[in-house]
């Protein structure tokens, strides 16, 4: 199987992240990237969506981060980063929507803010205050779920649910100190005791850190 993907792209990231933590690196999935690039009329051929990451499985191509972990997770259950646990699973299942339907959409419009000559500071203002709502909602969430310390969202050992929060919030933490919100998580202890732990977990460093390099080449830092 071959995973389209690229280094900067959270999505991706979230199944990167995966595939190192089961050892299917070069062992069952070939990281590659999107022929013609994202959005190119042969790579729309394979993938509707035009986007990655999308897994390609030799018959078909599936799109949709999510759905390529759950496939991911179905077809290799070896080294399993989903919980056995029906409540727990579904705590793994309603971190990663937290992530896809409330993290990343609040996140977006702050994107067109980091260039200071441009910047309109009332939007700042308003999109750090629906960040700052946003940052509760996932410490209530997290804490329903039985999460107190750690590095682990769910339980006591790596499941999706991290694969698709850190990716999520280290683009956060890149972010909004560039936007004047330093530390980035002031305010939300949980949050910050839950990144903390979870981005130093090694699989967790190697994403990130690949992350790192892709966003400096881009912003020039
Ligand atoms: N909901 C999708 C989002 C994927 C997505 O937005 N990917 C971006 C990169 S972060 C992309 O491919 N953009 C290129 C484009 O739209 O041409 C998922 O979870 O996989």
């Amino acid at each position: 199987m071959k995973l389209y993907q690229g280094a900067l792209s959270p999505f991706a990231a979230r199944v990167r992240m995966q595939v190192y933590a089961k050892g299917l690196d070069g062992n069952g999935i070939e990281l590659a990237e999107a022929p013609g690039g994202t959005s190119s009329p042969e790579y729309k051929a394979m993938n509707p969506t035009g986007k990655i990451p999308a897994l390609d499985i030799g018959k078909r191509v599936i799109p949709e981060s999510e759905v390529i972990c759950e496939y991911i997770e179905d077809v290799f259950p070896a080294n399993p980063l989903r919980p056995s646990d029906p409540e727990q699973r579904a705590q793994v299942r309603l971190l990663s929507r937290f992530v896809d339907l409330y993290l990343y959409p609040r996140m977006s419009p702050l994107y067109t803010q980091l260039d200071p000559s441009t910047r309109d500071t009332a939007a700042v203002t308003a999109g750090l205050k629906t960040l700052d709502e946003t940052f509760d909602m996932f410490e209530r969430l997290l804490k329903d779920g039985g999460y107190r310390s750690g590095a682990f969202a769910v339980g006591n050992s790596l499941t999706l649910a991290d694969c698709a929060v850190v990716p999520g919030f280290f683009f956060v933490s890149a972010l909004l100190p560039r936007l004047g919100r330093t530390p980035a998580f002031a305010g939300f202890d949980t949050l910050a005791e839950y990144y903390g732990a979870a981005s130093k977990q090694p699989v967790a460093a190697r994403v990130t850190g690949e992350m790192g390099k892709a966003l400096a080449a881009m912003l020039g830092a």
